[in-house]
């Protein structure tokens, strides 16, 4: 029989049990009334209710904590903070950071000193301590770290990354030149490689990779920034509601009207590429403010007044070719002009170069590859110039100490209504983060125990090694395939398809085509089954421009434009044959280097969750939250720990509490510092007896408890046996 008051979790219809209290009416009925104020009936529903653990009611800082150690704990030990206006919640060493959509009064200098030197754990989670741990664990071993920053966009991965930054700035104390440079470096990114999204007012079309350097005395001295397929299409279109890079807007509302008649602009409006998705400005951004806000960073990471006058002519060049429109045929009469680039494309035929005229479209898509191609290439130049103003290899020889704390922005998981090369390339991304995430947590937990002497049964979690060999690891693999159609002149995206539906059928992680008309085929994620449309994937992964618009690039006199394209230039080859590697190749490159980065680091997680899909800042949406947990591997987590001892007490707090029990005390309490019980899911079965007395005199004790009442079933038995133990032990 419930009581008045009392909490339990009832079916909610979406396979999460949700919270609900019990009421009684004013006819003197019972009634559940569920976290979101729905009533349930309690006589249908009985099978079904479980009593809530009291851990469960109230929320605790560290998931681990929880009585209710499954989905429905983790996700209401969330919402509840959530509604007490908590935002960060540990789960063992992992920090759940909520997205707040309001401003908090969490990061004074106040809060910085308050955090700096303490023990995780010992203050209430905030993104401070964790970063107070890197730079803590840095400076005692003398081991670099990382921080991996995920979740899915508007989540708050670029917030918590530049508050860890901010952290890390005010703590090594010394309020450099360098270290403001290294912080200034972040509006200009901002500013090319940030856009308005409807799922983000500013959400980084980039990933990113920070490496901070510190000299033995933790003091700042310099800084490597490492950035990870920006977004180029965007420069050319955007989805309704969304807008092209920050920087276009601020450029044509901060400068000068003299500034905008020399390169001949108008206001955003009258440029095809700022306006295809309806959207000129951003509510609650200010970009004239903006404009002011990059010029001054430009100018502290020694952008000269030049550089700066060089870039805005770039993007100028860039809106106008955006409002160039092609008809019929043209004939060009002057050679290797930008009017012949765009509108004839030449090639080698077995024994000529000849050229062919393009279609209004084709020359359309080739203009908006050269814009895109230029775009891209003016983003990885402003990149490595600011390296090379914050990164100084050391010069005290080689002996000189130097250590990092690497941060990690990267995109999430992504599964849209169409998914592209793209998701491909940031889920093979996620996946392999995913699968560091895991060991390292499983590592985590084997550490523990060998610490403690514990027998770890020989016990196997199944990461997800098969997807990552079905992408990357086996041979004819997924990305091997597309590079290979790739490189094959006659290779388009039916014949990659069909090779792929071939070579994997078999796989269950690989889903074929339905039939020859279907152009998708799925992958099962650690997140879920994702769908790719692979209409246009070779061609993203080429990643070439034409040959005839490198020539054209080798005959302008515009330095920036030249700087920006000094590899192809250098290497240019005219014919054209030349094989580049593709984007997929550079993106794997560039990922492994990042996970040998990795793997050498202590690492330490955040995992940003987005509450809703409206940017409220009081709003919990349950199966956003849930697709959340999953996705980012709280619920691995737990799942590895429930494979152990998920049960934990300090060897003093088990000794008040079970002193009585016990014949004889036969564990030191300076070796010991853990007492492990035992989650026995559905068997009550002493079928694993332990050396461990004190477990087994306790699992005795508390059944010669059970024994005493009858209950109607072992199943029931169990359950509140769970409920007794967790109960006197929490
Ligand atoms: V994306 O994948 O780059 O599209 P992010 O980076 O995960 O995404 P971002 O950090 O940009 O999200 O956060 C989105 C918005 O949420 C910010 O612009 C803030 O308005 C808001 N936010 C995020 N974290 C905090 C916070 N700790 N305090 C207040 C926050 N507001
Ligand atoms: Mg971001």
């Amino acid at each position: 029989m419930l009581r008045k008051g009392e909490w339990v979790w009832v079916d909610s219809g979406t396979g999460v049990p949700i919270g609900a209290r019990v009421k009684v009416t004013d006819t003197g009925h019972q009634l559940l009334v569920d976290d979101e104020g729905k009533e349930h009936k309690l006589s249908q529903k009985e099978d079904s209710i479980r009593v809530m653990h009291p851990t469960s009611v109230e929320g605790v800082d560290d998931m681990i904590r929880l009585g209710d150690l499954n989905e429905a704990g983790l996700l209401r030990n969330l919402l509840v903070r959530h509604r007490q206006g908590i935002i960060y919640t540990y789960t063992g060493s992992v920090l759940v950071a909520v997205n707040p959509y309001q401003e908090l009064p969490l990061y004074t200098a106040d809060q910085v000193r308050r955090y700096h030197g303490r023990r995780l754990g010992e203050l209430p989670p905030h993104v401070f301590a964790i970063a107070d741990t890197c730079y803590f664990n840095m400076s005692r071993h003398n081991r670099d770290q990382c921080c991996i920053i995920s979740g899915e966009s508007g989540a708050g991965k670029t917030e918590s990354t530049k508050l860890v930054l901010q952290f890390l700035a005010a703590v090594s104390g010394q309020h450099s030149w360098i270290e403001q440079q290294i912080l200034e470096a972040n509006p200009i990114l901002e500013a090319f490689g940030n856009a308005k999204t409807i799922r983000n007012d500013n959400s980084s079309r980039f990933g990113k990779y920070v490496e901070i350097f510190f000299n033995k005395d933790g003091v700042i001295e310099g800084a490597r920034l490492e950035q990870y397929l920006l977004e180029k299409s965007r420069v050319c279109h955007q989805a309704m509601e969304e807008r092209n890079y920050h920087i276009f807007y601020c450029m044509l509302t901060g400068m000068t009207t003299e500034q905008k008649k020399n390169l001949c602009l108008g206001d955003a409006s009258e440029f095809n590429y700022l306006k295809r998705g309806d959207c000129i400005v951003c509510d609650g951004r200010d970009d004239a403010k903006d404009y002011t806000r990059i010029r001054t960073a430009l100018k502290i990471l020694t952008f000269t007044e030049t550089h700066c006058w060089e870039i805005l002519k770039l993007l100028a060049a860039l809106l106008h070719l955006g409002n160039v429109s092609f008809e019929g045929n043209m004939t060009w009469v002057q050679p290797a002009s930008l009017g012949v680039s765009l509108t004839y494309r030449s090639f080698m035929t077995n024994r000529e170069r000849v050229s062919k005229p393009l279609s209004s479209e084709q020359a359309a898509d080739c203009r908006d590859a050269f814009v895109k191609a230029i775009y891209g290439k003016l983003f990885i130049w402003i990149v490595g110039r600011i390296n090379s103003v914050i990164h100084k290899t050391p010069t005290n020889g080689p002996k000189y100490v130097r250590n990092s704390i690497g941060l990690l922005d990267i995109f999430g998981f992504e599964n849209f209504a169409s998914n592209s090369f793209e998701q491909l390339c940031i889920n093979f991304a996620n996946e392999q983060l995913q699968q560091f995430f895991v060991r390292h947590v499983f590592k985590l937990e084997q550490e523990e125990y060998t610490k403690e002497d514990i027998v770890w049964k020989n016990i196997t979690f199944n990461d997800n090694t098969q997807t990552l060999d079905l992408l990357v690891g086996k041979p004819l693999n997924v990305l091997a395939l597309i590079d290979e159609e790739s490189h094959f002149p006659k290779g388009t995206d039916v014949t990659m398809l069909n090779k792929m539906n071939q070579v994997h059928a078999k796989c269950n992680i690989y889903i074929p085509s339905k039939n020859t008309h279907d152009m998708e085929f799925g992958i099962r994620h650690f997140a879920g089954v994702v769908y790719y449309d692979s209409r246009g994937f070779l061609e993203k992964n080429r990643d070439t421009l034409s040959s005839d618009i490198i020539k054209l690039i080798d005959t302008t006199t515009n330095k920036l434009l030249r700087q920006i394209f000094e590899t192809q230039l250098s290497g240019a080859q005219t014919d054209g044959r030349k094989q580049v590697s593709t984007l997929s190749g550079q993106f794997r490159q560039s990922l492994d280097s990042l996970m040998k980065a990795l793997s050498i680091c202590q690492p330490h997680f955040i995992r940003c969750f987005k509450p809703n899909d409206n940017k409220k800042s009081m709003c919990f949406d349950r199966d956003l939250c849930i697709r959340q947990l999953r996705y980012s591997g709280m619920i691995d987590t737990i799942r590895i720990r429930k494979l152990g001892y998920p049960i934990r007490h300090t060897f003093k707090q088990f000794l008040q509490r079970y002193r009585v029990l016990l014949k004889t005390t036969v564990c030191d309490p300076k070796t010991v510092r853990h007492y492990y019980l035992e989650y026995d899911d559905d068997d009550d079965d002493d079928k694993d007896d332990r050396d461990n007395d004190i477990s087994v005199t306790l699992q005795s004790q508390v059944r010669g408890y059970l024994a005493r009442k009858s209950y109607k079933s072992k199943r029931e038995a169990v359950t509140v046996l769970q409920a007794h133990t967790r109960g006197m032990l929490a």
